[in-house]
């Protein structure tokens, strides 16, 4: 049986991966940088950082913005983004967290947060689940981001667990890419064309429970 569950927050959790989209967008049309939906999947997961240099990259602005600039962009994305998730509330929770979260927590399994966001404590208070979970990993301790598996391994290592013992659930293709690379069994939310035809996928968090993780864990 599995003795952790590792959480990605973003678009797991909770919807914030569109807050993340449109503070993005607003940042990219400001610089007169052409972003759609689909060029954000490669921004999942991913850190603020990366995710500015993929856009600047994109618009082949990287190389005429300042270090200066640079850190300029990405404190007005965060601060746009922190902005719209102040009304975040309990209520915002996706379908079948609170009740999995509570599942894991009665039969003892642990909970780690492995978000790249340096919001996710933010987020957690916002929906009131804080105390769900067993540690939280900062993202700014790491060498390196999703893809990189970094983060589910310091997460497992924070819960007192092997990563072999471990569940890591994600929506972004990084993230699943980072849960491969660490040992831990991944588990999608979302399409099997974006995140992959060999592991388990859930179309949606409402299909996600300890009876679903446990038959994953036992296939
Ligand atoms: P912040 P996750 C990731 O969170 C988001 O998917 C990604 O879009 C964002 O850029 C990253 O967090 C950093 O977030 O700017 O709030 O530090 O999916 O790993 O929970
Ligand atoms: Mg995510």
């Amino acid at each position: 049986m599995f003795k952790g569950v590792l959480f990605d927050l973003d678009g797991v959790i909770t919807d914030t991966a569109e807050y993340h989209f449109l503070a993005w967008k607003k940042l990219a049309d400001d610089l007169g940088i052409e972003i759609d939906r689909e060029f954000n999947e490669k921004l999942k997961g991913v850190s603020r950082e990366d995710s500015l240099t993929l856009i600047l990259e994109h618009g082949h602005k990287l190389e005429e913005i300042s270090a200066e600039k640079f850190a300029e962009l990405a404190k007005e994305k965060n601060e746009n983004y922190v902005e719209m998730i102040q009304a975040i509330s309990p209520k915002d929770i996706y379908p079948g967290i609170l009740e999995l979260l509570t599942e894991l927590k009665e039969n003892d399994i642990k909970i780690a947060l492995a978000s790249a966001s340096k919001n996710g404590p933010l987020l957690l208070d916002k929906m009131e689940i804080s105390h769900f979970f067993d540690a939280i990993v900062d993202p700014a301790s790491l060498k390196a981001g999703k893809p990189a598996p970094d983060i589910f391994l310091a997460a497992a290592k924070a819960v007192g667990i092997s990563i072999n013992d471990a569940i890591g659930v994600e929506d972004a293709k990084a993230g699943i890419t980072a849960i491969k690379a660490s040992g831990a069994l991944p588990v999608g939310v979302g399409q099997k064309d974006e995140l992959g035809h060999d592991i388990a996928i859930v179309p949606d968090t409402s299909h996600l429970s300890l009876s679903y993780l446990t038959t994953v864990w036992n296939e």
